[in-house]
């Protein structure tokens, strides 16, 4: 009877933590394909002058945090003719126009809207729309970038499952077509050689 009723904790124990496991698994699986959440995106900004990632797709209502990783100080500066017209403009500093944070800027202030060492600049973005920004030091060398704001954000935060599917496709498409072609060629070795054996056979 112990053994019985131990026994049949355990498995009570067991299914419960697989229930929950499944429940836990199910909640971050919704919370990945819920992009009207706000949710927080991380854009680093490196030593090797650019924004990483430089080209990003987030829904409305989230939050891009751009971090200087490096030792090189830079900034987030909106292009102002690249941002959707009802959106608010934004730039590291909290200038409200292009030319201000571009005559502002100096390394190493943080009130000039240069984001140092281990520092972060934040926006919240509401209005949908492509938004095209800079840094100020380093726009000549290419350190710019864009962020795509969307309802649904991007595609692929869906999950790893759904780029997935069509790789699992083409490799099904590519198998496929090999062993087409490896029929075709051996129905042709077949008829050509398999016809002169018979001449053999006929001759001998
Ligand atoms: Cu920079």
């Amino acid at each position: 009877m112990a053994n019985q009723a131990s026994r049949r904790e355990f498995l009570t124990d067991a299914t419960t933590a697989s229930l929950a496991g499944a429940t836990t698994a199910g909640r971050a699986r919704a919370g990945a394909g819920r992009a009207q959440t706000g949710e927080r995106h991380v854009v680093e900004m490196t030593d090797g002058l650019v924004y990483d990632p430089d080209d990003l797709t987030v829904a409305p209502g989230d939050t891009v945090v751009w971090e200087t990783v490096g030792t090189v100080g830079h900034s987030v500066t909106a292009d102002a003719d690249e941002i959707p017209a009802a959106a608010d403009y934004f730039a590291s500093g909290g200038f409200g126009r292009e030319s201000v944070a571009r005559n502002r800027y100096r390394a190493g202030d943080p009130d000039s809207g240069d984001v140092g060492e281990r520092e972060s600049f934040e926006h919240t973005f509401s209005v949908e729309g492509s938004y095209e920004y800079f840094c100020v030091p380093h726009e000549a060398v290419g350190m710019v970038g864009t962020v795509e704001v969307r309802a649904g954000g991007a595609p692929d935060e869906d999950g790893p499952t759904v780029p997935a599917v069509p790789d699992a496709a083409r490799t099904l498409v590519v198998a496929a077509s090999v062993v087409f072609l490896a029929v075709v060629a051996l129905a042709y070795f077949f008829l050509k050689y398999g016809g002169d054996y018979g001449t053999v056979e006929r001759g001998g």
